[in-house]
């Protein structure tokens, strides 16, 4: 098996440049392999498909699913677990098969369309199809950029999928587009306008996602989250997946098991459905990236519905359960697919064995700042802004991470003037959603819309703000971003806010690995992309 790996696709990529050894995220090379073997085959089955839909031939909404949870699985933090990936190969290399007998016209077809073999050969095929495979880098920077925007489109599908929300249009562009990063006819220009036209579905899949969460949950409202714990024993759920969330608190009534949040679990809490569950106790922890010290607290069974994992620590790895997209090999995989019953019995009857979570912090959170419940606020808002008591709203949405040089989140969170608000989603808030900040005007300073795809909430508030102040141009607002990123979720909601027009973009804490020099400097001509500064410095060019 060869041994060497070429991974950039998170912000935490080895010196800025790329994981070559093992990923910062506990990724094997031998994982690494099979994750760009899986993307090349969805790929290739992109193709079979796109092509097919030119020809008239419907393409089933089973196979829509298996394409957007692949580049799911591939998500930085989500599965960890090659034979999981493996058997996604196979099993995808089947389906395309099926499907390219029904193709007329297979001329042209890209060789990741036509390309099959067995099993023993997936490791020599992966080392000829990963990223350095793209020679010219502007190329690939573009590709990749594409590729990283759709594996977030691809997720925030899959969660509405898992509500039965499909929407055919992005599933098709998705795979169109996927299939065009093969395509060695597509130019530098082509490619830049592939890109925005990502941003413009993303903002489609996010619009499909946030009617699934509110037709079936109902509209996030303000909220009080606890943040202790009770002395029963808990089930602790993390990722973004809410049918999970729900099927496990339906589970979990009257067996005498709590149910606690994780990370971008939280904003859960602030819809209505999931009030009248008494034993859903509050959030546990922080941001995704200390688990490793707060699981070992919680002391009962963790579901991870989606990414972000931290490889486990032996004292809790037999209390970690994935589900969905998640994988870790030797943790237990709780099975079914969009629409199916999870059954989380081993879950409760493990939890039933623990001793109640330690408490970590008292006191609350306030959150469920969603654009519906902004809006019914807008009067209290827009008087606030036209008589000059909130000046700017900072956007600070997207991921948290380990990287020391994110305090800088904190520190900028803390330095804003007292007359500016922070609109936040993603679990890039953790940076600062328990500091006190106060409040303008009984409006609180840090208004919190939900998890990283609520950041579409953000982009309607802002529209919404538009109209009502008769603003001509988004960017004439008093709103002023500062994003954090990640991994692939934030490429996402980072072009679909350059699909809506936004300028100016301050993204940390380091531009991406996979933007090569020629590729930022485009982003910066055209929409004003820069990287963070000091706070001083940002304070500045941001607030005035
Ligand atoms: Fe965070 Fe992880 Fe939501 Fe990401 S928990 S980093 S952008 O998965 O998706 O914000
Ligand atoms: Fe490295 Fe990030 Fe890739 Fe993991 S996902 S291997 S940390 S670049």
């Amino acid at each position: 098996m060869e041994n060497k790996m070429f991974c950039y696709q998170c912000q935490e990529a080895a010196g800025c440049i790329g994981c070559t050894q093992r990923g910062v995220c506990g990724k094997s090379p031998a994982v690494a392999a099979m994750q760009d073997l899986l993307v090349y085959v969805t790929k290739g089955l992109s193709a079979v498909t796109t092509r097919l839909r030119r020809e008239g031939t419907e393409i089933p909404p089973q196979l829509n699913h298996l394409i957007s949870t692949n580049l799911f699985v591939t998500i930085t933090n989500a599965n960890f677990d090659e034979a999981v990936i493996v058997s996604r190969i196979r099993e995808t290399l089947a389906e395309k098969e099926r499907m390219l007998s029904l193709v007329k016209n297979v001329r042209d077809l890209p060789e990741a369309a036509l390309w099959t073999d067995s099993e023993e050969n997936y490791a020599a095929k992966a080392v000829h199809v990963g990223i350095l495979s793209t020679k010219n880098e502007d190329i690939r920077s573009l590709r990749d950029l594409i590729t990283y925007g759709l594996k977030g489109l691809a997720a925030y599908s899959k969660h509405a999928n898992a509500l039965l929300y499909d929407d055919p249009e992005t599933d098709a562009f998705l795979q169109r587009a996927l299939a065009a990063t093969l395509d060695d006819s597509m130019d530098v220009d082509a490619l830049v306008s592939l890109t925005l036209e990502t941003g413009k579905y993303g903002v489609q899949a996010m619009a499909l996602l946030d009617k699934a969460n509110t037709d079936t949950y109902g509209n996030p409202e303000i909220t009080q989250v606890r943040l202790d714990t009770e002395n029963r024993p808990g089930i602790l759920v993390s990722g973004h997946d809410l049918r999970d969330l729900e099927m496990l608190l339906e589970q979990t009534q009257g067996t005498g098991v709590d149910v606690y949040t994780h990370s971008e679990m939280l904003p859960a809490h602030y819809y209505p459905a999931f009030k009248k569950y008494p034993h859903f106790i509050g959030n546990y922890g922080n941001a995704w990236w200390s688990q490793r010290e707060e699981f070992e607290r919680f002391h009962g069974p963790i579901l991870m519905t989606t990414n972000c994992i931290v490889p486990p620590k032996d004292s809790y790895r037999c209390r970690l359960y994935t589900t969905g997209a998640a994988g870790y090999p030797g943790c237990p995989h709780i099975s079914g697919g969009s629409g199916e019953y999870k059954d989380f019995s081993q879950l409760i009857a493990h939890a039933k064995t623990c001793p109640p979570p330690e408490t970590l912090e008292h006191g609350c959170i306030t959150g469920g700042f969603s654009h519906a419940q902004v809006l019914a606020l807008a009067d209290q808002v827009i008087e606030a802004v036209r008589s000059g008591a909130i000046r700017k709203f900072v956007v600070m949405a997207g991921c948290d991470g380990r990287a020391k040089s994110r305090s800088y989140y904190t520190q900028f969170a803390k330095e804003l003037p007292s007359d500016t608000v922070i609109l936040t989603a993603g679990c890039a808030k953790y940076r600062y959603n328990k500091l006190d900040l106060g409040d303008i005007n009984g409006i609180p300073r840090i208004l919190d819309a939900g998890q990283c795809n609520d950041s579409y909430s953000l982009a309607v508030i802002a529209l919404k703000l538009k109209e009502i102040l008769g603003a001509d141009d988004i960017n004439a607002l008093p709103i002023v971003y500062n994003i954090s990123w990640y991994e692939q979720k934030a490429v996402i909601v980072l072009l679909a806010l350059l699909s809506l027009g936004v300028k100016q973009i301050h993204l940390g804490p380091t531009l991406p690995a996979f933007l090569t020099p020629n590729v930022s400097k485009l982003l910066v001509e055209r929409f004003g992309l820069s990287g963070i500064g000091t706070v001083e410095e940002d304070l500045k060019s941001l607030i005035g």
